[in-house]
């Protein structure tokens, strides 16, 4: 979209008429990087529902390559501002399988979701990705890019994943406000491009 990388985020909590407020869902398994997305992004305190992990979590929640310990129990919650007109609304699901009524709940009124990937487990995006798709919510997948994880080519993991030639796939650094600003304006592009193809 042109333009939107070099806009500045606004300040103003409050939605004049002419600005455009577009729900976005981010999804994605267990320590993926969601939190931290939109904890770097948002212009606004995020709001997050961060418990800490107790011995009941031990093997249900994998934190082999993680210093994690807490996790996300409802959603995230932040705002960023792509444009002057466009603002997102960002509703973080948690990302374990128990959760996912949670995740379903918040994906209505969703636009568009942003689906994180770690290619240190791939296997845990796929039940997310099927949700997501079995929503209808269209989407992008960012593999979020963690130091010791592996580096795929991207048609490798477009395979892996089973994208569609027309679903985006982006590297992201979920610290990284400009990448994680660049991956949110991937998903806008797309459903933007969505929007303008002729109905079948
Ligand atoms: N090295 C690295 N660590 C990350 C990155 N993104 C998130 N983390 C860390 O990974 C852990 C899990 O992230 P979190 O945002 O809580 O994952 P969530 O469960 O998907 O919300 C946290 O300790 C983050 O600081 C990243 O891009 N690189
Ligand atoms: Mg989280």
């Amino acid at each position: 979209m042109p333009g939107y990388a070099a806009c500045e985020p606004r300040t103003s909590p409050v939605l004049t008429g002419s600005e455009q407020a577009v729900k976005i869902l981010i999804a994605g398994p267990f320590s993926v990087g969601k939190t931290t997305l939109v904890g770097s992004v948002s212009e606004i305190k995020p709001l997050t529902t961060e418990e800490v992990m107790t011995s009941a979590g031990v093997g249900v929640d994998n934190t082999d390559h993680l210093d994690k310990t807490t996790t996300t129990v409802a959603m995230d919650f932040g705002r960023v501002s792509l444009s002057k007109r466009l603002v997102l609304y960002l509703f973080g699901a948690p990302g374990q399988p128990r959760f996912y009524p949670v995740l379903e709940d918040l994906s209505r009124g969703a636009l568009g979701a942003l689906v994180l990937a770690d290619t240190r487990s791939l296997d845990k995006t796929y039940p997310i990705l099927q949700l997501v798709e079995d929503l209808g919510l269209p989407y992008i997948v960012a593999v979020n890019t963690f130091d010791d994880a592996p580096a795929h080519d991207p048609g490798r993991l477009r395979h892996v994943m089973d994208l569609e030639a027309g679903t985006p796939l982006v590297m992201c650094d979920a610290r990284d406000r400009r990448s994680s600003v660049t991956a949110l304006t991937t998903l806008v592009e797309h459903l933007l491009t969505l929007t303008r193809e002729p109905a079948r």
